[in-house]
């Protein structure tokens, strides 16, 4: 494995390429665009740019989380052939910058949904965190309003103000979407893409939807075992995989994250590891990644990946906000750079006592 943190670039960060370059054992970065839209084509010389700062710090592109996926590509409107090229377009010129990694996701309307950005542990940190009564009791299109006052000024990925302002506009278009027609405009999208995914080796890795079920009524499909085997299937090409995500799939605990991990081995292209403590089934906040402050069993799920032979690029994900750090909600240097050291800790101790037998 190659261990990186996730790193959103000069003027959208609060986190610095020097601090990561300090995080022992972390050698890459995963970034993006940031300023680039669903859809467009990206620039060769910002691709450049990005890659030349990263290893100007002394670090590696290890991967692009994330090239988004334009809407009419999701919701299969004659526009999305269109959006395709453009995609194949910058996949090529990604794969000419010699980066083989590419995390998307296919969720519609939301990314990502948490109903806190900042509920407090008994440990005094701040953790984002969900509660299905929360979402049940709101409207969609209230949903960017209500945690918008806890992002510290940050723009959460996902979260655009300009995207939320046309929620009521994205969830028309995906009135007629459901989970069948989403499945057969990913494979679509997916064998549209796999030529030049072959030509450059660029291992595609699809983000789990999270939670991992169905919010607002929309469709969801990458939520489990049987439905990731599906469109891996589908679309049986090894640069087809995914991103191995224990803090969204184990959103639904019974989802077996170490037995998927197994079940998945030569599909993982890249992994996001955290733990969530469960207070109830429909209620769970992000802990630490330490095992006994959630509810994961995180030497199992680092074992899986280790014996199954992962080579990608694994980074510690959201983080607790700690030490008084003003930073995007899950994304702080602190936190994050603990759990870095705790997975690199759990990898050698695993490695070594597995060498010795
Ligand atoms: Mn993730």
């Amino acid at each position: 494995m190659i261990m990186t943190l996730r790193w959103y670039g000069t003027g959208y960060d609060t986190v610095t390429l020097k601090q990561i370059r300090q995080i022992p054992g972390v050698r890459g970065v995963i970034s993006t665009l940031y300023g680039t839209k669903p859809g467009e084509v990206w620039e060769r010389e910002e691709i450049k740019a990005l890659k030349d700062e990263i290893e100007a710090a002394g670090l590696s592109l290890s991967g692009i989380e994330s090239v988004n996926v334009h809407d009419a590509i999701k919701t299969g409107v004659p526009e999305r052939d269109g959006y395709i090229a453009n995609y194949i377009e910058t996949l090529r010129r990604l794969g000419e910058a010699d980066v083989h990694t590419v995390c998307y996701n296919f969720m519609p309307v939301f990314d990502w949904t948490r109903t806190e950005l900042a509920r407090k542990r008994a440990d005094g940190s701040t953790v984002l965190a969900y509660t299905q009564a929360a979402v049940d009791a709101l409207d969609p299109e209230k949903m960017f309003a209500s945690i918008a006052g806890d992002t510290n000024g940050s723009v959460m990925p996902g979260w655009e103000p300009d995207r939320m302002a046309r929620v009521k506009e994205l969830f028309a278009m995906y009135s007629d979407v459901d989970e069948e027609k989403l499945f057969s405009n990913l494979v679509y999208f997916l064998k549209a893409i796999m030529p030049v995914c072959n030509e450059f080796d660029i291992k595609m890795a699809i983000h789990p939807d999270d939670p991992a079920w169905s919010v607002f009524g929309l469709p969801r499909i990458v939520t489990s075992l049987d439905k990731i085997k599906r469109f891996l299937d589908a679309v049986d090409d090894p640069h087809n995989g995914i991103t191995f995500c224990s803090g969204s799939y184990g959103t639904n605990p019974d989802n077996d994250l170490p037995d998927m991990i197994r079940a998945l081995k030569g599909r993982i292209h890249f992994a996001h590891v955290r733990n969530l403590k469960f207070n109830s089934r429909d209620d769970f906040e992000e802990a630490a990644h330490l095992s006994s402050d959630g509810s994961f069993d995180m030497y199992e799920i680092v074992r899986a990946l280790y014996e199954t032979g992962f080579d990608g690029p694994i980074r510690p994900d959201h983080g607790r906000t700690i030490w008084g750090e003003v930073a995007m909600p899950g994304y702080g240097l602190y936190d994050r750079a603990l759990g870095a050291a705790y997975i690199n800790g759990l990898w050698e101790a695993i490695e070594k006592s597995e060498t010795r037998k």
